[in-house]
């Protein structure tokens, strides 16, 4: 019984919205499907994150070889403390948050002042995943409400209504998925969006010996690998179509020119691809590759740029030992 009053209290503090009726399974097709028939076939590397896609990408997480999430904890835990008795009554939005993990150190941190309460408004594409964390999340913190959003954030950001100041967190180098010119671009609207005070955490991950980044996206027990291929089954699901993961190898390198990990599906054989929505088939060469993901890697040089293209000013960056992985703090002048 107690179980049962527990679960009507914590849901008390729990608001999930779907803004996300707007964005229809057409454009999802057309989407693929002419990436699927550019010159440079890609995929664009949302669609990793199917089930199957989100465990794997959760897995990978804590390969020895993938230094990024424990890294940018390891700065989290550094830097909370200050940063919640500085910015403690401050509301915070977190763009596609993923498990809870490094909200949670922020939220721990914040716990410790005994505030009378505390809002946490995660955003993110996936509503169960939103109501899985958020379910998590006021059982674990007894003054905590959760207001979360599905959307697509690139998007829809200036849609949520807010009152308070913020801290928006967006973390893991997500930032790193877009074209330098397109990162740009988010960040410049984000930072419209932003009120006077607003604080930004941008996860950044930066630009290290290539032998390190190279075995981050080729670990030795092929998760990546099976990761990257897992892509396909997802766009079977969507565009109803008949990829077979055998046909591919998996392919990561470091693009130094561009300062970015590329991955790529490079077809083994020639192939010819059909799907439900489509008249002709889509063809691949043997050795043609589909990209599938750009992780851009960063140095002060790409900070400052952010500065001047945002009209942002810098707080801080804070960096591991090792200078891997930042956590760059920016303000709203
Ligand atoms: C979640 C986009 C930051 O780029 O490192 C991990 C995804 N891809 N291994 C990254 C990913 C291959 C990850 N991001």
């Amino acid at each position: 019984m107690n179980y049962v009053n527990e679960e009507v209290i914590t849901a008390s503090r729990i608001s999930i919205t779907n803004l996300l009726q707007e964005i229809g399974p057409n454009e999802v097709i057309r989407e693929i499907v002419s990436g699927l028939r550019a010159e440079q076939k890609t995929i664009s590397s949302k669609y990793f994150y199917n089930r199957t896609g989100s465990i794997l990408f959760e897995e990978i997480t804590r390969l020895e070889e993938y230094y990024p999430t424990r890294t940018e904890k390891s700065i989290l835990k550094e830097i909370a403390p200050d940063l919640m008795k500085q910015y403690g009554e401050f509301e915070i939005i977190e763009l596609g948050p993923g498990d809870n993990s490094k909200v949670s150190i922020l939220l721990s941190a914040a716990k410790d002042l005994n505030l009378a309460s505390m809002r946490y408004l995660p955003l993110d594409i996936s509503q169960a995943a939103l109501s899985v964390s958020a379910a998590e999340l006021v059982r674990s913190y007894p003054n905590l409400h959760v207001e979360g959003y599905a959307v697509d954030f690139l998007s829809q950001f200036g849609t949520i209504e807010r009152e308070h100041p913020a801290i928006i967190c967006f973390f893991g180098s997500t930032i790193g998925n877009f074209e330098w010119d397109a990162s740009l671009e988010l960040l410049r609207n984000l930072s419209g969006k932003m009120k006077k005070g607003d604080v930004l955490l941008l996860g950044m991950d930066m630009v290290k010996p290539a032998h390190v980044l190279h075995a981050a996206y080729n670990d030795a027990s092929g998760v990546t690998e099976a990761f990257n291929k897992n892509i396909l089954h997802s766009v079977n699901d969507l565009i109803k179509s008949d990829f077979n993961t055998e046909d591919f190898n998996h392919l990561a390198f470091y693009n130094k020119k561009k300062s970015r990990i590329e991955m790529h599906l490079v077809a083994k054989r020639d192939l010819s691809i059909h799907s439900e929505y489509i008249r002709e088939e889509i063809l691949l060469k043997k050795g043609e590759t589909i990209h599938t993901e750009n992780s851009h890697k960063y140095n002060s040089r790409h900070i400052r740029e952010i500065v001047k293209s945002t009209g942002l000013q810098l707080n801080q960056t804070h960096t591991d030992e090792k200078g891997w992985f930042a956590v760059t703090e920016f303000q709203k002048a």
